[in-house]
């Protein structure tokens, strides 16, 4: 797989050796690690005791993972596999991205079980002696009724790496109310063109996808999602010794995440992906490269100039913040409190008008359809048209004025540039300059690293590390800006989208005692209300609170950003202008070479 991409990787070795860079060299090794296996993130999710740790030690085959009756899994267990590992290592993530090795099993049991509050993750390394698994990584994750309490924040870092869900349901418990609000979760979290794969665990022997309850739990299902979910059936082991757990046969649902992985589709965007990848790590080379033959043939005075203004062009940069940035998020700061209670008035009123008009309903009936679909899916709809569209426009404004603003800064700056070289080496290299100055970088690379990476991220470790090379070896001129703020934006949004539903849950708990409280029909519609008001209040506290707090964050990672941007552009040319004109050449044509051959 991916062979014509390795070969154009392996050529690019003597340009990468001329340009020197161990930032560069350490996306190439980085892209050829990938190649010879794409990561694959496999995450199991579903209610505490629906079998999912007991169905990973079934496609493993042993009993590597703790299982029992009661909640067990309480943190996010990674197994990953690795052609260095003799029989199985265990090591802890810790929040700081450091980690530490475990050397008991009893410690790791311990840790899966009850982790700390510093840990983000567990992780165990099978060995992959074939190396046939490079890359690929399941992930056991804690029932979600503890999710929902101390590892919500987590798994929001962390399910849009997802690409591939596992989605756990006991046959006799079936889906139950919970599930509701927890795919809708998910539905806000992973990207759209993952797929997820309903399990359908513990099933009687015979049972198949024509079963009434299979195919209710699988209707359900579909329901919240929005769309059909892949199916897999798996049967209830049976207990042959008490001492030993239970492995369900799990090769069937195996071959399915394989056959998913490998889907001709898959593979088709990834190839493209990979290609596009090596072209840009190319275009980086080889932009070095001429611009170095470009500043051989300059004056001193020239390249002072050039010198200078780059710490012009860095300083303009900077005040994109006081002046575009700070005042956009103030000014929704001070509107959100004045939409927040927009919206619940709304949903209060719909929902009273819900319980005049729903009198051919029991009370029971009416609680359990406000609960369950009503409340839920009005604040879900309320909070999109009036909150999150509001949020939305106004920064994708934001988005859009600091792009100009940016782009123009730089564009200024490259004029410059190419002015100075003009006059220093004439027409031919102004040409070879403005060729790079004036191209809109693609960086399809960065989005790679950036959506493996991500704190807390399932990628953390090396991708950080690899997205912040990217970073340093970036484009003179990109707009970056625009790019990343538009997937901070869909990921602030998706966020928001589940912090809502969570808040829904909580909200949903303060009225859901009513159904056990006997009134008559007056008063209890009189109460219901009540108690919804209650709910909002609930709702609009706990939502507000988390939205503020990442907004904040995301206002700061603009910042941030803004700061990089202008560092880097303070380091376009090095203070010392120490390139031979021959070695230049020469190294110049290594890259013209390569560009034949391959593009
Ligand atoms: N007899 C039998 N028991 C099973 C089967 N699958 C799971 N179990 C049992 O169901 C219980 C829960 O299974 P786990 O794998 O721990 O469930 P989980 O989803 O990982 O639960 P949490 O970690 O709490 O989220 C355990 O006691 C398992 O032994 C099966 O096919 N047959
Ligand atoms: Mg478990």
């Amino acid at each position: 797989m991916f062979d014509k991409q390795k070969q154009k990787l392996v050529a690019l070795k003597p340009i990468l050796n001329a340009v020197g860079s161990q930032d560069l060299w350490g996306l190439a090794k980085f892209l050829y690690e990938r190649l010879q296996s794409p990561d694959s993130y496999v995450v199991f999710i579903g209610e505490t005791s629906s079998g999912k740790s007991s169905i990973i030690n079934g496609i493993l085959k042993q009993p590597l993972l703790p299982t029992s009756a009661v909640p067990t899994t309480g943190a996010i267990t990674e197994i990953a596999f690795d052609k260095n590992v003799k029989s199985v290592r265990y090591e802890v993530l810790y929040k700081t991205g450091a980690k530490t090795q475990i050397d008991s099993r009893k410690e790791f049991v311990n840790l899966a079980c009850k982790p700390n509050k510093k840990m983000a993750r567990l992780r165990v390394s099978l060995t992959d002696s074939g190396g046939q698994y490079v890359g690929l990584r399941l992930f056991d994750t804690p029932g979600y009724n503890s999710i929902v309490e101390e590892h919500e924040e987590v798994l929001k870092d962390f399910l849009p790496n997802a690409d591939i869900v596992v989605y756990t349901v006991g046959y006799k418990i079936g889906i139950q109310d919970e599930d509701y609000l927890f795919l809708r979760y998910l539905r806000e979290l992973i990207r759209p063109e993952v797929p997820v794969i309903l399990v359908i665990n513990r099933c009687p022997d015979k049972v198949g996808e024509s079963d009434v309850k299979v195919k209710e739990i699988i209707r359900y299902a579909s329901d919240i999602l929005g769309y059909n979910p892949r199916i897999n059936i798996i049967r209830q082991a049976k207990v042959v010794d008490e001492t030993i757990p239970v492995i369900p046969d799990a090769a069937d649902l195996w071959n399915q995440v394989n056959a998913q992985l490998n889907s001709e589709d898959r593979i088709e965007s990834l190839d493209n992906a990979f290609d596009l990848y090596i072209d840009e790590l190319f275009e980086k080379c080889d932009k070095e490269l001429k611009m170095r033959l470009a500043t051989s043939k300059m004056s001193h005075d020239a390249y002072q100039a050039i010198l200078k203004e780059q710490q012009n062009t860095a300083s303009q940069l900077l005040k994109a913040i006081p002046e575009l940035i700070e005042p956009t998020f103030n000014r929704i700061y001070n509107r959100l409190p004045h939409l927040f209670d927009e919206v619940s008035e709304k949903v209060a009123d719909r929902v009273s008008q819900k319980l005049i008009t729903s009198s051919k309903f029991t009370k029971d009936e009416t609680v359990n359809f406000v609960n369950n679909f009503f409340l839920p899916e009005e604040l879900r709809e309320y909070t999109r048209d009036v909150i999150q569209d509001y949020i939305s426009v106004e920064l994708t404004d934001l988005n859009s004025q600091v792009d100009d603003y940016i782009n123009q800064e730089l564009i200024k700056f490259n004029n410059k540039v190419a002015i100075q070289i003009e006059t220093a080496v004439g027409k031919a290299g102004e040409a070879i300059f403005k060729k790079y100055a004036g191209k809109t970088a693609t960086n399809a690379l960065g989005r790679y690293f950036v959506q493996f990476g991500g704190q807390g991220g399932a990628g953390a470790g090396v991708a950080n590390a690899a997205s912040h090379l990217l970073k340093k070896a970036g484009d003179l001129v990109g707009k970056r800006f625009s790019r990343e703020t538009h997937n901070a934006l869909k990921h602030y949004l998706a966020r928001f989208g589940a912090t809502s539903m969570k808040a829904v849950g909580v909200a949903v708990a303060v009225i859901f005692e009513l159904a056990f409280v006997i009134w008559d029909v007056n008063t209890w519609k009189n109460k219901a209300k009540k108690e919804v008001n209650k709910a909002l209040v609930e709702w609009k506290k706990e939502t507000q609170q988390q939205v503020f707090t990442d907004l904040m964050k995301l206002e700061e990672d603009n910042k941030q950003l803004i700061r990089e941007i202008a560092q880097e552009t303070l380091h376009s040319f090095d203070q010392e202008q120490t390139v031979d004109f021959e070695i230049a050449s020469q190294n110049s044509a290594l890259a013209d070479e390569w560009r034949q051959q391959f593009k």
